[in-house]
């Protein structure tokens, strides 16, 4: 335990690997490292004190707000708002490009954030998380960032990660050199690496998707899942889990192989093409699978090669490990 390698040495002997790097970065992913322990501690807490339950709003998504959503929203843009680092954020709680308060320095970088993903599970005591990308602004300016700074495809992206508050907190991060898993130790206050450069297993045998939406999904979206639970089809036999949290399902099958879903389906003519948002949930965790050796489509493409059209636009999802993802993609496509 006293030699583990802690968060903070592990970016600092990542920046010193970079060439030209000025610490900013580092700084950067410091903050919301404080917001994520703030947000734990809530998280951690929450039966605890008056912080479940509902805010009496709803959010640019349509769904009811939770007292926490809102701490963690506010954690995290209290937090990076005065770092100097950021040109602009957006938030999946936030309708629009939130600015830096002009009180504050104006930096080079973009974070965009789930600030609490799968908050409904927390009266449940069930894992949430929070999930973060960050870009390099693309206008030539030294004043606020705009939506056109933000709405970069995926592959623009410098660096991702979230945050799992389950039975331990967990922070997975990649900034383009490896996927490593630091453990937040409370009795310390410090993330401890304690997953280095995690991959992805190439075949998995979890899949993990709504049935509930079965007979909302497409034909070929059907077929995909009636093979997986065919005990006749030709594979090794697959097992569900579904936690009806994004990052708990995605980090399980991060570390040992899986599918994760959410397909577009007709439930919600609000959400022709799912639920799942591709700035703030899709991008990131498709920067994180493969750089850890997997894959993340919406079926018919690459989710980082999507060109971003709105701040909140939806994407079906299929993440997870690349031989699986590439079967799904054949279901899809017509092609089995
Ligand atoms: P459903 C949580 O609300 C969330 O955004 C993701 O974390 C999760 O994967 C998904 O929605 C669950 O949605 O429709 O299956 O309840």
């Amino acid at each position: 335990m006293l030699g583990r390698t802690t968060v903070t040495q592990h970016l600092l002997l990542t920046q010193t690997e970079v060439s030209g790097a000025t610490g900013t970065f580092t700084r950067l992913i410091n903050e919301l490292i404080v917001a994520a322990k703030l947000i734990s501690r809530e998280v951690n807490k929450a039966g605890l004190n008056d912080i479940i339950g509902y805010a009496g709003r709803e959010n640019v998504q349509g769904e009811a707000v939770r007292k926490l959503d809102d701490f963690s929203n506010d954690a995290i843009i209290r937090r990076l708002q005065s770092s100097g680092v950021l040109c602009a954020m957006a938030s999946e709680e936030v309708a629009d490009v939130i600015e830096i308060p002009r009180n504050y320095p104006v930096g080079d970088y973009l974070l965009i954030f789930d600030p609490l993903d799968g908050s409904s599970n927390i009266d449940v005591n069930v894992s949430v998380g929070t999930i973060f990308s960050v870009l390099h602004r693309t206008t030539d300016s030294c004043d606020q960032g705009t939506l056109e700074d933000i709405l970069q495809p995926g592959y623009k992206q410098v660096a991702a990660g979230y945050f799992v508050y389950g039975s331990s907190t967990i922070m997975v991060f990649c900034a383009g050199n490896g996927v490593h898993g630091f453990t937040l130790d409370p009795s310390i206050g410090e993330f401890l690496l304690s997953h280095e450069n995690m991959k992805i297993p190439e075949w998995g045998n979890t899949f993990s998707i709504n049935e509930g939406n079965y007979y909302y999904w497409s034909e070929d979206m059907r077929r995909y899942i009636d093979y997986l639970k065919d005990p006749k089809a030709d594979h090794r036999g697959y097992t569900s889990r579904y936690v009806g949290s994004l990052v708990a399902d995605f980090h399980r099958n991060l570390i040992h192989g899986g599918i994760f879903l959410y397909p577009a389906d007709t439930k919600d003519p609000r959400k022709p093409h799912g639920k799942l948002r591709l700035m703030c949930e899709a991008n990131p965790l498709a920067y994180i699978v493969e750089h850890a050796g997997g894959s993340a489509s919406d079926g018919t493409q690459r989710i980082m090669n999507i060109i971003p059209e709105e701040l909140h636009q939806r994407v079906p999802l299929i993440i997870g490990s690349k031989e699986e993802v590439r079967i799904v993609e054949e279901f899809i496509q017509g092609k089995r």
